[in-house]
């Protein structure tokens, strides 16, 4: 897909502020820092479009991507930063549940973990909801760049292990090296037709 022209659209803070309308939403879901901004970043071809950082974020932001009118990257509040605090950790979830209760345009949830790790208990209590919430999802296993290309296969099995799925789709992805892109977007394009 070639994307001409990303918007930054909102930074919402409540229910109230989420963009009108029917586009379809894809959105951005994973602990703080595992790439989720850069990855709208790496999709769009864009160096700083969204803000990335190696400290955590605003807790309760909700960043809407106005991808040339066709859907939005919805780039959600990381959870589960090491360094939060346990009231920004429930601030967080609160926002993270508010959204994907509301539901209403979203028509794909991916889902970030770090390829380097066994997904954190915060990463398994996600998952389990967004298996309730019975959103189509895919995982992408982040930062594929961090190891050798030869165990890429091997850690993507493992991840799939531990969560139990045979059936999703499960894909590696670099934003530091830029690829697996086209499998991506190949999958995206499935969602927002
Ligand atoms: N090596 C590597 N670093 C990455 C990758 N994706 C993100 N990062 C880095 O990880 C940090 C957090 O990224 P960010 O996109 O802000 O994470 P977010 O909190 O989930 O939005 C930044 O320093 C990024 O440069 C990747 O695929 N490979
Ligand atoms: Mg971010």
């Amino acid at each position: 897909m070639i994307v001409k022209n990303p918007k930054f659209e909102i930074s919402a803070v409540s229910k109230k502020q989420y963009p009108k309308g029917n586009i379809p939403e894809i959105v951005l879901v994973g602990k703080s820092n595992v790439g989720k901004s850069s990855f709208v970043n790496t999709m769009v071809n864009r160096k700083n479009l969204a803000r990335t950082s190696n400290t955590p974020g605003k807790t309760r932001q909700i960043n809407f991507y106005n991808i040339d009118d066709k859907f939005y990257f919805v780039d959600l509040p990381g959870y589960g930063f090491s360094k939060m605090s346990k009231k920004e950790k429930i601030i967080s979830g609160n926002y993270i549940e508010e959204y994907l209760n509301q539901g209403k345009n979203i028509s794909l949830i991916i889902f970030l973990l770090d390829i380097r790790h066994k997904p954190t208990d915060d990463d398994l209590l996600m998952y389990e909801y967004i298996l309730k919430s019975n959103l189509p999802f895919i995982i992408l296993t982040n930062k594929a760049d961090k190891i050798a290309i030869t165990k890429v296969d091997n850690e993507v099995k493992r991840i799939k292990e531990i969560l139990g799925i045979s059936y999703s789709t499960i894909l590696p992805f670099s934003s530091e090296r830029k690829i697996y892109v086209d499998k991506v977007w190949e999958e995206i394009e499935k969602f927002i037709k």
